[in-house]
């Protein structure tokens, strides 16, 4: 699955050449030439400077091929369930398109028509919502209003000529499943580009999940979650943004889900120069750094990458700058044998049964309202044992392959302080990775940073030609290694 998705992975690299078209076969790569400006391979980035239509990255997410039928670009999306590993060795039952959740990202240009067949392969009914689309009420994807849902094997083909620019999105429109990932960007590039030009143009899904520890899906009945993604990961697995150093850079995010996300950056200043509704004049710039993306919202925010250097972009809620909290992740780490949770019915709402957590300990997520919420545990940060689990050489199997388990610092008096701990077992050396999370774009990074970075996090990293160079390099010789994959319209999708 892992592989695949590597395969289909969106890089542009930094001569302009578009990776993805790896996933195009030659004659679709042929067929694409209408799409004017969005060049697919062989471009010096010299030639594009004044492309109106620079194609965005969407890292750790595929591009969307397409045919070219008549005047019409062809698009086909399978909605199914799909496996993600959405952080190491956490691979979870989540459901989106095509092999993913985000699924892949669809660029278009304005004024194009567009067909799109979307195939249901799901066990129910779903729909297809073009979000914010100005399109003939019959194509905008109603269940029950403007069309019958689309029974599981059927079929629904959407087609519609596109006056709008900006950063859109598709959905499903059956509230439950949103929750379980089905959403995939949707870009217009405009006719007339935009001004700045920018030198990358990169999109960011937001994301949240309920997964217990141990279980494998979502319960999209939860109101507090544990698992935030960016595009389908979770730091540190996600992929960091590398820009060369004085670029212009367009970052759009976009959220469908249950919560909002202040979005901050390091380093630099933005604007917001765009939402869900399109560019926005410039006269309304106004410099920031965190930006809220509200629930079915995009913003698009630019900025001179003028500060050298690896920068996070984050989600700014403490709680989604975490991985896999649950309610007694913090007690189980020093106690031995205590119920930590609460029955399974309380604490996750629907499951019950069948899970590898018993009724007694089951953990749970949060505290709050509404279904799926649980009470207050009575536990609270308590005093850690002189033999604490955490003392890992003495639990052999505390070592997990590929974790560097170093041990965090702490003074002598630390139990004595109250409140302790609140990050010493969650962030930090206990939590490195570097080794599991490897990839060309995380080259350079100082020695045991993953151990930092969970659920919304990511880089941009502004660099030096040199160091951009090198990561390049790297990223060439690492699609070389690859087989070529093709994935497009009518072959047979495969599960891995
Ligand atoms: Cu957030």
């Amino acid at each position: 699955m892992s592989s695949r998705r590597g395969f289909l992975r969106n890089i542009l690299a930094g001569t302009g050449v578009m990776a993805s078209a790896k996933v195009l076969s030659a004659q679709e790569m042929d067929m694409s030439h209408g799409m004017q400006g969005m060049k697919m391979k062989g471009v010096k980035k010299s030639e594009h400077a004044d492309a109106s239509r620079m194609l965005v990255e969407t890292p750790d997410v595929a591009q969307l091929p397409w045919r070219i039928d008549g005047s019409v670009k062809e698009f086909h999306l399978i909605a199914e369930p799909v496996k993600q590993e959405i952080f190491p060795g956490r691979v979870v039952d989540l459901w989106g398109y095509n092999g993913s959740a985000p699924g892949p990202t669809i660029q278009v240009n304005q004024g194009d028509r567009v067909r799109i067949i979307v195939d249901n392969h799901l066990p129910e009914a779903t729909s297809m919502h073009w979000h914010g689309f100005e399109v003939p009420n019959e194509m905008d994807g109603a269940p029950g209003s403007s069309q019958d849902p689309i029974p599981p094997g059927g079929r629904f083909v959407y087609e519609f000529t596109l006056h709008q620019e900006g950063t859109y999105f598709y959905h499903s429109h059956m509230a439950m499943q949103e929750m379980m990932g089905m959403i995939g960007a949707f870009v217009m590039h405009p006719k007339q580009a935009y001004r700045p030009r920018v030198d990358r143009d990169f999109a960011i899904i937001l994301q949240e999940y309920a997964i217990l520890p141990n279980i494998t899906v979502p319960n999209s009945m939860n109101m507090e979650f544990n698992w935030l993604t960016f595009n389908g990961k979770a730091g540190p697995a996600t992929t960091p943004l590398i820009v060369r150093h004085g670029e212009r850079v367009r970052i759009r995010l976009i959220n469908l889900g249950m919560d909002h996300h202040p979005i901050h950056l390091h380093g630099h200043q933005f604007v917001v120069t765009g939402t869900e509704g399109g560019r926005q004049p410039e006269p309304t710039w106004g410099p920031g750094n965190t930006v809220l993306v509200g629930v079915a919202q995009s913003r698009d925010v630019e900025f001179v990458a003028s500060n050298p250097g690896d920068w996070m972009l984050h989600c700014h809620l403490p709680h989604h700058m975490m991985n896999q909290m649950s309610s007694n992740v913090g007690p189980m780490t020093r106690r031995n044998g205590i119920p930590a949770g609460l029955e399974m019915e309380r604490g996750m709402g629907m499951l019950r049964q069948g899970s590898a957590t018993s009724e007694e300990n089951g953990p749970s997520l949060g505290r709050g309202m509404g279904v799926g919420s649980t009470f207050e545990q009575r536990t609270t940060n308590s005093p850690l044992r002189a033999r604490s689990p955490m003392q890992h050489q003495d639990m052999p199997g505390m070592q997990h392959q590929g974790m560097q388990m170093g041990r965090p610092e702490v003074s002598k008096d630390a139990n004595s302080v109250p409140g302790f701990p609140q990050d010493a077992f969650m962030e930090g050396p206990m939590m490195a990775m570097d080794q599991m999370v490897d990839k060309p774009e995380n080259f350079g990074l100082r020695p045991g940073w993953s151990g930092f970075m969970a659920g919304m996090m990511t880089f941009v990293r502004v660099l030096p030609p040199d160091k951009y160079d090198q990561i390049m390099e790297r990223r060439k010789k690492q699609e070389g290694n690859k087989p070529m994959k093709i994935d497009m319209p009518g072959m047979e999708h495969k599960h891995e």
